[in-house]
């Protein structure tokens, strides 16, 4: 144990203020020890984030991931055929020196691009590390979620010219808008915020097509087909222009297009967008007149609108009605994201830091580049690589080949979209090197398996969510076993590299946790001293930039209709928005949403946790009573799901709710059974993403996948021996309840 404990080891109790990394909300935590033990875990009601909010995830799961029956606390070699599980222990150096030679083989036979690495939902240090390791072998190809996440908005953003990732001011706002968004469960500190601005009075406006705890709360619920938001903003800018609602000073001086935006707009009246969205004109004028008349207005953009193939388009049409009503920049409206000058967060490596960039001949070849320029390009936001590309080009070697993969902080087996085809790729290439803290379905598939530590024995600087802020996650405990963090495994493997002359860009230069976090502090004015007393260190920021510095665009001002986008010959406001219930057809009849989070859950994580299996019992899929009874699901039934995509079919466990419409079903993500035996860890049983592919179809411009998300699908009723027999398989605890159900 060291650090802040150390300090004051003569106390038996302390309170260490830290930050949360479970998921990327990073809630300001208090962390209660006594006597060298854990005693709880809160939220920081001094944190000017997340002010006291915290989740159960955050209180839990710290202590149960580091001391969880599926981790794994040393390296080891893969000792059997790939997956069956077999594995041998080995030192450090040995891993690193077998790394450095089977990286040296694939380089020599492949060359530095067939060496890929991915990474998702990272802190900054992980991201980083991953990146720049591969940087150093001279590849571009780095692969984060970005086409199944935020890709959609991020681009649109930016293209608008109003940042990637755009804060937002609810407590402050009159109004709020959200779209495809659950905070309930995706975002504890914005469902807080959203409670007290509607405390005081704001009004909210939810769109999701199902009844979600903030569609409950929403003084306008609006429940549009799926697929169709983008008609549905045109035709809320249709109303405001023409009952003149706009912010006509902000409009004049800091929009371009605006007269080819309005023409267009005028397409969608209400009616018209009423036929095609299935929202009532009435409901469509009456959002439109709450959000342009009651100032300010804030919007919240969700994982529901980005991962599908208009994507950009439908969070371009969003971030219009900011642009309209003026609410850009100012309090209680979506803000220009805030930085501290002289902190190094983890995009100044991506593209920012002259230090740490490959040459431009060698990051234009990454993978999906030239598909996608705008996203994954050289001069896209996050220089990352278009996942089905990776994917193809180990599949088929095209339009080179990718031999080496590097993976850390992702379970991509689980969560990308097709199962059945990530797993045959992974099983194709010559080195498959695993950074994580438990054995999981990816890990499985390792060569060799590197042990990684947990929130609890990581220092950590990242830049908080919500009210900007730097924020310290502090190391409580030494690593269990021989776990390294991200950036100590690629340092000491970057040593050996170099001891073998296959270190092309030496872009890697720190050997420790600490010198790496002295670089990211050292220009910001921020010391560490102060981080680990408070926890974290507000960052000052002022309102409407845009007056001094214009937006980011090359026309400077706000972009209806995205100059660059205008280049590559790609129109905004296409004239085909098709709602996905349009593509259902007799066997084939139901519209299927994936990806609707648990607080229990984050993606594939947590179901080797005790406390959260008791939350979240099996993987469910929610069912219309009405379409339960057509289809013949039992309330306590099982289902097998299928969609037109794949033939493979998934189980999930019916739960019958008026949530959801009619024609819809709506379930999770990524479920697998830890408890389960290898291989496979019953990943493809009911994890929805075996039953699902890998787009074809994706937006033009990020990339991001249709069908990966919502698709459309059938269900059947599972037979009692089908259901027995998984029941069967599922440790005591979580069988009980099922059981139990499985009886009535
Ligand atoms: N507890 C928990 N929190 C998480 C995560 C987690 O796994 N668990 N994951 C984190 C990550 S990486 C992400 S990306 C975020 C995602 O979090 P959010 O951005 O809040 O997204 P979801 O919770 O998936 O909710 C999206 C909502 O969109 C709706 N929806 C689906 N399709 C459509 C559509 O076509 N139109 C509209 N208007 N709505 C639609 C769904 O019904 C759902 O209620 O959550 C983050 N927070
Ligand atoms: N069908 C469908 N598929 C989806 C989605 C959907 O809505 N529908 N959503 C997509 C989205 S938005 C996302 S972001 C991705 C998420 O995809 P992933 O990021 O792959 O999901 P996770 O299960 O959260 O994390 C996977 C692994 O990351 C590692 N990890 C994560 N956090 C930590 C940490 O703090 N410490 C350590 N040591 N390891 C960590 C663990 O090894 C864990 O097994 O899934 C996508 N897939
Ligand atoms: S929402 Fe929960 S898991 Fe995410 S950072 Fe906050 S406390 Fe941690
Ligand atoms: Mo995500």
């Amino acid at each position: 144990m060291l650090d802040a404990l150390q300090r004051t080891a003569n106390m038996t109790t302390q309170t260490i203020p830290s930050t949360c990394t479970e998921c990327l909300v990073h809630c300001g935590s208090l962390i209660h020890i006594e006597d060298g033990k854990i005693k709880n875990i809160a939220g920081n009601p001094e944190h000017p984030g997340s002010q006291g909010a915290f989740c159960i995830k955050g209180m839990n799961a710290p202590v149960a991931g580091r001391e969880s029956a599926t981790r794994v606390t040393y390296p080891m070699r893969r000792a059997g055929a790939r997956g069956e599980g077999r594995w041998e222990r080995i030192s450090w150096d040995d891993a690193f020196e077998q790394i450095a030679l089977r990286l040296g083989a694939v380089k020599a036979a492949h060359g530095p691009l067939s060496i890929a690495g991915a990474a998702a939902t990272f802190t900054q240090s992980r991201g980083t590390a991953v990146r720049l390791l591969l940087r150093s072998l001279g590849s571009p190809n780095f692969m984060i979620n970005q086409d199944m996440c935020h890709g959609g908005r991020s681009t649109a953003g930016i293209l608008t010219g109003f940042g990637g990732s755009p804060g937002s001011e609810l407590r402050k706002a009159r109004t709020i808008l959200a779209v495809g968004k659950s905070p309930s469960e995706s975002d504890i500190v914005e469902w807080k915020h959203i409670h007290e601005a509607k405390a005081q009075g704001a009004k909210l406006i939810a769109i999701d097509p199902r009844h979600t705890k903030i569609a409950r709360l929403a003084d306008c619920w609006i429940a549009p087909n799926v697929g169709t938001d983008a008609v549905l903003a045109w035709s809320m800018a249709e109303v405001m222009f023409r009952e003149d609602l706009i912010d006509h000073e902000f409009v004049a001086q800091w929009c371009s297009g605006t007269d080819e935006f309005r023409a267009r707009v005028a397409k969608y009246p209400p009616h018209v967008a009423a036929d095609i969205t299935g929202v009532p004109s009435e409901t469509i004028i009456a959002a439109a007149r709450l959000f342009a008349r009651e100032k300010p207005g804030c919007m919240i953009l969700g994982h529901g609108i980005d991962a599908h193939e208009s994507a950009v388009g439908t969070a371009i049409a969003f971030y219009s009605l900011l642009a309209l009503t003026g609410n850009v920049d100012r309090p209680g409206s979506n803000r220009g994201a805030k930085s501290l000058p002289g902190y190094k967060g983890s995009f100044s490596y991506f593209n920012q830091h002259a230090d740490f960039q490959l040459p431009p001949d060698r990051q234009q070849q990454i993978l999906g580049g030239s598909q996608f320029p705008l996203w994954t390009g050289p001069e896209s936001w996050t220089q990352t690589c278009h996942n089905p590309a990776v994917l193809r080009a180990i599949e088929t070697g095209l339009p080179y080949p990718v031999r080496a993969l590097f993976v850390s902080g992702t379970n991509l087996a689980c969560t990308y979209p097709d199962y059945e085809k990530t797993v045959d790729a992974l099983k194709k290439l010559d080195l498959l090197i695993v950074a994580a803290d438990q054995m999981t379905p990816t890990a499985e598939l390792a060569d060799i398996f590197l042990p990684k530590t947990t929130l609890l024995e990581e220092q950590e600087i990242l830049m908080g969510q919500g009210e900007p802020c730097i924020g310290l996650t502090q190391k409580i405990f030494e690593p269990l076993g021989e776990a390294r963090t991200d950036v100590e495994i690629v340092a000491g493997l970057c040593k050996v590299l170099r001891k073998h002359g296959l270190i092309e860009f030496d872009v890697f230069p720190w050997q420790s946790n600490d010198e790496f976090n002295d670089f990211v502090l050292k220009d910001s004015g921020v010391s560490l001293h102060t981080l680990r007393a408070k926890g974290f260190v507000k960052v000052p920021y002022t309102y409407e930039n845009y007056r001094t510095a214009g937006f980011k665009t090359s026309s400077k001002k706000f972009e209806f209709a995205p100059q660059r986008l205008d280049m590559l010959g790609v129109d905004p406001m296409p004239d085909q928005v098709a709602s996905l219930h349009d593509k259902a057809d007799d066997e084939f009849s139901l519209v299927l949403m994936t990806g609707i989070r648990s607080m229990a859950l984050h993606h594939s994580r947590f179901l080797d946790h005790g406390w959260a299996r008791r939350v979240k019992v099996s993987p469910e899929i929610s069912i219309h009573p009405k379409t339960a009874a057509k289809f013949d699901v039992d309330k306590n039934g099982w289902v097998w799901v299928q969609t037109r995509e794949k033939a493979a079919r998934v189980l999930l466990k019916a739960k019958l709710t008026e949530d959801v419409p009619e024609n819809v079903v709506a379930t999770g993500m990524g479920w697998w059974y830890p408890e389960f035996d290898k291989p496979g860890y019953g990943a493809s049983i009911s994890n929805i993403g075996a039953a699902m592919a890998y787009g074809p179809a994706f937006d033009p411009v990020s990339g991001s996948p249709s069908q990966s998300r919502n698709t459309i699908c059938k269900i059947a009723p599972a037979t009692k021996a089908e259901v027995d027999a998984l029941l069967a398989r599922l440790s005591p605890p979580v069988q009980a309840p099922l059981k139990k159900a499985a009886a009535r």
